[in-house]
């Protein structure tokens, strides 16, 4: 920042202002929704638990099938039953395949399986859901490792997309959390969820930041249609409107 406003420049609050503007516009990068690569496209969700990974594969499932895509969604998470029955009633509501294993079953083979079947009947994407708690966290990385090479398997290039799912109202934690994902699998972009929680916007570039990868949608509440593609154009607007509307009502 300092290198880039010269010393004269920074008597002049509003080149100071443009100048933060431009630099956190540049810190979200190019953000934008999940592009339909593959045939099938394979997402695959991390984060830890309640971070909001099943609900937002529900949420993607429903935006999907409202632009007339077929979507399978592999049961991944097998440490918990109620994971692959919240999964179960996701699919059942948005009439999306649900591809499950036995309770306990090895989540790889599990999801290996799910890119078949989407093979086989045809469809553009597979949500791929997956623990976010294990006995212990390097078993939780050491198993996320493990899927990701196995989908790379089922399909070449796959997953084409390794969302990184947080919870918003975690903050610093939030943080935390991301580094050890990142650590152990190739992430290609973050989901923020329960933005709709907090007032905390900044949150988003604090993690774009650090991460250096691209907010690709939040979460803004638990329903099917609560899930927005991010667009860091308006987020700016919306970051800097308050402070636009001071320095007018002061002019
Ligand atoms: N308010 C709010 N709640 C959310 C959002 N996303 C998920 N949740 C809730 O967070 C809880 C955990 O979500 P879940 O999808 O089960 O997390 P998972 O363990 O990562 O699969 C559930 O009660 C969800 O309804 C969001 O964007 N806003
Ligand atoms: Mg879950």
């Amino acid at each position: 920042m300092g290198e880039r406003l010269k010393n004269k420049e920074l008597d002049d609050e509003e080149k100071v202002w443009a100048a933060l503007r431009a630099e956190a516009r540049k810190i979200l990068g190019d953000a934008g929704r999940l592009k339909l690569k593959g045939k099938p496209t394979v997402v695959m969700l991390v984060g830890v638990n309640g971070a909001g990974k099943t609900t937002t594969i529900g949420k993607l499932a429903s935006k999907l099938k409202a632009q007339g895509k077929k979507v399978v969604l592999g049961a991944g998470d097998t440490f918990r039953a109620a994971a692959v029955q919240q999964l179960e009633v996701w699919g059942e509501r948005e009439s999306a395949q649900v591809v499950k294993g036995k309770e306990g079953a090895d989540p790889s083979s599990v999801l290996f399986e799910a890119v078949n079947k989407a093979k086989e009947a045809g469809a553009d994407v597979v949500l791929c859901d997956t623990a976010g708690r294990l006995h212990t966290k390097v078993n939780l990385m050491e198993e996320l490792t493990k899927v990701h090479k196995t989908l790379g398997k089922a399909l070449d290039g796959a997953p084409h997309e390794t969302l990184l799912v947080l919870d918003a109202t975690n903050g610093q934690n939030a943080l935390q959390q991301a580094k050890m994902f990142q650590e152990a699998i190739t992430l290609t972009g973050v989901v923020l969820t329960k933005l709709d929680g907090t007032a905390k916007g900044g949150v988003v570039l604090a993690i774009a930041d650090e991460l250096k990868l691209p907010v690709r949608y939040i979460g803004i509440g638990e329903r099917p249609a609560d899930l927005r593609e991010f667009d860091p154009d308006e987020f700016i607007e919306a970051l800097f409107a308050s402070r636009d509307s001071l320095s007018t009502e002061a002019a």
